[in-house]
């Protein structure tokens, strides 16, 4: 199952695994070690406001957190004994949409931004994953693996009126709209390997936008409507960094040079930076970056654990108002190295 932005979930242990498993993690380690010093970034300051939701495993196990843009503030907002990811704000900032397994595969779910009213909008048998909300907040476009393949499917916010958009035998994943809503942009291997596309928000006329023969990934529609991010590896083999070209495709270019994989890139609400996930200190941190690729800083984070795919909140007026600071605990699972699905040329 391809799952561009979560970590697999562990199967049935096997001895011989679980030996190879521990020797890699034994020179990861070591890796890491000679990293932290020298690939460690600063820590974030003066960023446009607006809570940033996430998803962590610094709990029992993957769930949505919130917190301020400056880091402070970290606040957790599911509490399910299953994998809770990809949290995306509602642009009015009152809501956030999320995938979850918490009942047997993945669902689309919304909450309130307190985390309260966690209510499931999909019930299907296939993976439903990825939700983004469109500009009126009145639709929710995610992918759904219900067709034995992955397609781009819309529905109304409270679940009604699920309609498939794309209708091709490869993968389609990880769509978002333009901020006018007349489009979507998503990632699809139709090329044979991972590209950028855009299409109608009815599904309609399809164009490719990057052509290259690595994988392109996870696009995100600027809020100014002018640009649109994306994480690919044609740089250099096995390591994604975040790009960004003009909404029609042109002028693609690299924004971070980082040593390990930058990836899930989304927007500051004000179109200004970038915020992202990268494994450059040791488990995954969330990080900001200028779009000529200077000013990377750290966001939140800690030794121990992983904070994965960040959203920008759109309406930073609409602060959340139940503070229930968390107090940080000793992780009890392994973080992830990555959250890339790794699928080589
Ligand atoms: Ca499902
Ligand atoms: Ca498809
Ligand atoms: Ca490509």
């Amino acid at each position: 199952m391809v799952s561009a932005y979560t970590d697999e979930r562990p199967g049935p242990a096997v001895i011989a695994l679980a030996v190879v498993a521990a020797v890699t993690l034994v020179v990861d380690l070591i890796v890491v070690v000679q990293r932290i010093g020298r690939d460690d970034v600063a820590v974030a300051a003066g960023l446009p406001p607006g809570q940033i939701v996430f998803a962590s495993n610094r709990g029992q196990d993957l769930d949505i957190y919130a917190m301020n843009s400056d880091g402070s503030g970290v606040r957790q907002l599911t509490n399910s004994r299953s994998a809770d990811s990809a949290p995306a704000w509602s642009p009015d900032g009152t809501k956030i949409a999320f995938e979850s397994d918490r009942d047997g595969n993945k669902e689309i779910y919304v909450m309130n931004a307190d985390g309260s009213a966690q209510t499931r909008l999909t019930d299907h048998p296939a993976d439903d994953v990825f939700p983004k909300w469109s500009p009126d907040g009145s639709k929710l476009v995610f992918s759904s693996y219900r067709d034995r393949n992955f397609e781009i499917y819309v529905m109304d916010a409270d679940g009604k009126n699920q309609t498939r958009l794309t209708s091709d035998p490869a993968t389609d994943l990880t769509p978002d709209f333009s901020p006018d809503g007349s489009k979507i942009v998503f990632q699809s291997l139709r090329g044979e390997n991972g590209d950028i596309w855009v299409m109608n928000a009815d599904g309609g006329s399809p164009v490719r936008l990057t052509q290259d023969a690595s994988f392109e990934e996870l696009p995100s529609w600027s809020p100014d409507g002018t640009k649109i991010a994306f994480q690919s590896n044609r740089a250099r083999e096995d390591n994604f960094d975040v790009w960004v070209m003009n909404a029609d495709g042109s002028g693609q270019r690299r924004v971070t040079r980082t040593k390990s994989d930058a990836t899930a890139a989304r927007w500051a609400p004000d179109s200004s930076r970038l915020v992202f996930q990268s494994n450059r200190s040791g488990g995954l941190k969330i990080l900001v970056v200028n779009l000529d690729g200077t000013g990377i800083a750290r966001i939140g984070g800690g030794s121990g654990f992983s904070d994965y795919v960040p959203d920008w909140q759109r309406d930073p007026s609409r602060a959340v108002a139940s503070a229930t600071t968390t107090t940080t605990t000793a992780p009890t699972t392994v973080p992830a190295t990555t959250t890339t699905t790794r699928r080589r040329r």
